[in-house]
C-alpha cells in the first residue's frame, strides 16, 4: 500500500498525556473486546523481518531484485538484513508472549522453502518448524499467510502472475507446506493484499516486480486469486482441522462533493479496491464497473476459474488503514482530492475509524455470504524515537483505541468479527519506504537490532491481562 513518497503531508499528533493515554486506552466496559474469544494479536511477513536471503539455500525474490535497482525503495534501502528475525526468531517469540498476545500473523518466504525444481529445501522448511512449534508451546494461535509479496525471482522470470502456470506453482508450494507444517497452524491465509501484488506490482509499478499497465493488472489479480483458489482444497485435504481464507486489503472511498458524478467516483474507486477482488472470491464474477473504470483489461478467464475461486471460506482476513477522498475525473474514473487539515500518520494516510466501520457493515450487506471476519492489519507509522529507554508513540495509541472502537461499532451492528491483528509486531522493511516508517509496536535499532517496547505495547499488555483476570 504505497502513495506518492514524496507528497508532503500534516501530521498531527494528538496531543494526549501519558497519564490520561493509559487511563484511556481500555476499551469502555460494555465493548465487545472484553470477550475473551475475541483473539487480540501482532502480524509481521518474511520479507519484511527475516533478512538472511543468502542463507540456508533461500533463492531470490522479486523483492531482492527490486529492492536493488536505485531509486525503487526510499535511501536504497533492502530486506537484506531487515529485522535479522532468522537469527533472532527465539527471543522475538518470547517478546511476543510477555506481551500477552494471544495470535501471532506470520508469513512463509516461499523462495526459503523451495527449490527452483519445486523440490522442499529442508533448512528453510526446519526454520519454520521451529518457530511453529515454539509458538504453539506457548499457546499462542497461529495465522500463516502463504504469499506475502516475496515471489520467487526464477518464477517471475517465467512470467511472475502473468503467467497462469505461477496459479499452479502456488498450489504446489501450498501442498508442500500443508503437508509439513499440519497440526502447527491455526489458520491459514493463501495471500496477502492481492490487490496490492496485482495493482502496485503490475498495474503502476511501484512494487515488485515493478511492471505499469493495467491489463497486466487484471491479468495478474485473476492468476493470483485462482491461485488462491486452487490452493484451498489442497490445504483442507492436508490440514482439515486449520481454517482456510485469505487476506483483503480494503479501501474507503468518500466523495468530495454530493455531485453524482463525485459519488460515483466514490463508488468506482472501492469497486477496483475491494469489489475487484471480494466480488470474485464472494459472488463468482468480477465487478463490469471495473472495466468502465479501465476499458479494455478484461483478463483471461478459462472455464471453471471462478468456481474455483468462490469456493467457500472459514474466514476473510481484513487489512484496513486510511480513506481516499476522490472527484471525478471528468471521463470514466476518480482523481484523489487530499482533505486539508485531516490527521493523517508518518505515511501520509488520513486516519479515518469510521472508514472500517463502515466498510465491514457495507461488506455485511453485500454479500450475503460473508464469511467470518479477522482484522488482519491495521495500524499506523510514526517517526518513533527511543528517549531514556522508552517510545511514547501516543499517536499510535489514540490511532488503535478509535480503531479498536470502530471494530466493536461493526460487531455490535452484526458483523461476526472474531479477532485483530496489529500492524506490527516491530518496525520492519515497509517496502517502496524502507526502514523509514515505522509501524511496529516494538521499535527496532537496525544499527543494534536493540527491541524497545513502545508504550502502545506496554497499553495493549496491560488491557489483555485485565481481560485475563476478569472472571
Ligand atoms: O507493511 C505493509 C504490509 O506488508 C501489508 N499491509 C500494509 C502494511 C503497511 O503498509
Amino acid at each position: 500500500m504505497a502513495n506518492d513518497a514524496s507528497a508532503v503531508f500534516d501530521t498531527l499528533s494528538p496531543a494526549v498525556s501519558r497519564g490520561s493515554l493509559a487511563d484511556s486506552f481500555t476499551p469502555p466496559a460494555d465493548s465487545t473486546l472484553w470477550r475473551k474469544n475475541f483473539l487480540l494479536g501482532a502480524a509481521t511477513a518474511s520479507y519484511q523481518i527475516e533478512g538472511a536471503v543468502n542463507e540456508d539455500g533461500r533463492l531470490p525474490s522479486i523483492w531482492d531484485t527490486f529492492s536493488a535497482i536505485p531509486g525503487k525503495v526510499l535511501a536504497g534501502d533492502t530486506g537484506a538484513v531487515a529485522c535479522d528475525h532468522y537469527h533472532r526468531w527465539e527471543a522475538d517469540v518470547e517478546m511476543l508472549a510477555s506481551l500477552g498476545l494471544e495470535g501471532y500473523r506470520l508469513s512463509i518466504a516461499w523462495p526459503r522453502v523451495m527449490d527452483a525444481a519445486g523440490a522442499p529445501n529442508r533448512k528453510g522448511l526446519d526454520f519454520y518448524k521451529r518457530l511453529l512449534n515454539r509458538l504453539k508451546e506457548k499457546g499462542i494461535t497461529t495465522f500463516v499467510t502463504l504469499y506475502h509479496w516475496d515471489l520467487p525471482q526464477h518464477l517471475e522470470d517465467r512470467g511472475g502472475w502473468l503467467n497462469r502456470d505461477t496459479a499452479y506453482r502456488f498450489a504446489d508450494y501450498a501442498d508442500l507446506m500443508s503437508r509439513e507444517l499440519a497440526g502447527t497452524v491455526d489458520a491459514w491465509a493463501t495471500l496477502n493484499e492481492p490487490w496490492c501484488s496485482a495493482y502496485l506490482g503490475y498495474g503502476n509499478g511501484h512494487h515488485a516486480p515493478g511492471l505499469a499497465n493495467d491489463r497486466f493488472a487484471t491479468q495478474a489479480m485473476h492468476h493470483l486469486l485462482l491461485a488462491h483458489g486452487l490452493a484451498v482444497p489442497v490445504l483442507r485435504a492436508n490440514d482439515p482441522a486449520s481454517q482456510k481464507g485469505i487476506v483483503a486489503n480494503i479501501g474507503r472511498g468518500t466523495p468530495n462533493s454530493d455531485s453524482a458524478a463525485d459519488q460515483r467516483a466514490a463508488h468506482l474507486f472501492e469497486v477496483q479496491h475491494n469489489a475487484w477482488i471480494l466480488d470474485p472470491l464472494l459472488k463468482g464474477s468480477y465487478p463490469q464497473d471495473l472495466f468502465e473504470l479501465w476499458p479494455g483489461t478484461e483478463p483471461l478467464v478459462l472455464d471453471g476459474d471462478m468456481q474455483t475461486i468462490s469456493a467457500p471460506l472459514d474466514f476473510l482476513g481484513i487489512n484496513y488503514y486510511f480513506r481516499t477522498n476522490v472527484a471525478s475525473d471528468g471521463a470514466h474514473g476518480f482523481r484523489d482530492v487530499p482533505l486539508e487539515g485531516v490527521e493523517r500518520t508518518q505515511m501520509g494516510w488520513e486516519v479515518y475509524p469510521d472508514g472500517l466501520r463502515d466498510l465491514l457493515t457495507g461488506f455485511k450487506k453485500t454479500y450475503r455470504n460473508l464469511p467470518p471476519i479477522y482484522i488482519t492489519e491495521n495500524g499506523m507509522a510514526s517517526d518513533d524515537q527511543v528517549t531514556d529507554g522508552h517510545v511514547e508513540d501516543t499517536q499510535r495509541i489514540s490511532f488503535l483505541k478509535r480503531h479498536l472502537a470502530a471494530v466493536d461499532q461493526a460487531i455490535k451492528a452484526g458483523v461476526d468479527i472474531r479477532g485483530y491483528f496489529l500492524w506490527s509486531l516491530m518496525d520492519n522493511f515497509e517496502w517502496a519506504f524502507g526502514y523509514e516508517r515505522r509501524f511496529g509496536v516494538v521499535h527496532v535499532d537496525y544499527s543494534t537490532q536493540k527491541r524497545t517496547i513502545k508504550r502502545s505495547a506496554e497499553l495493549v499488555e496491560k488491557f489483555l491481562k485485565e481481560r485475563k483476570a476478569r472472571a
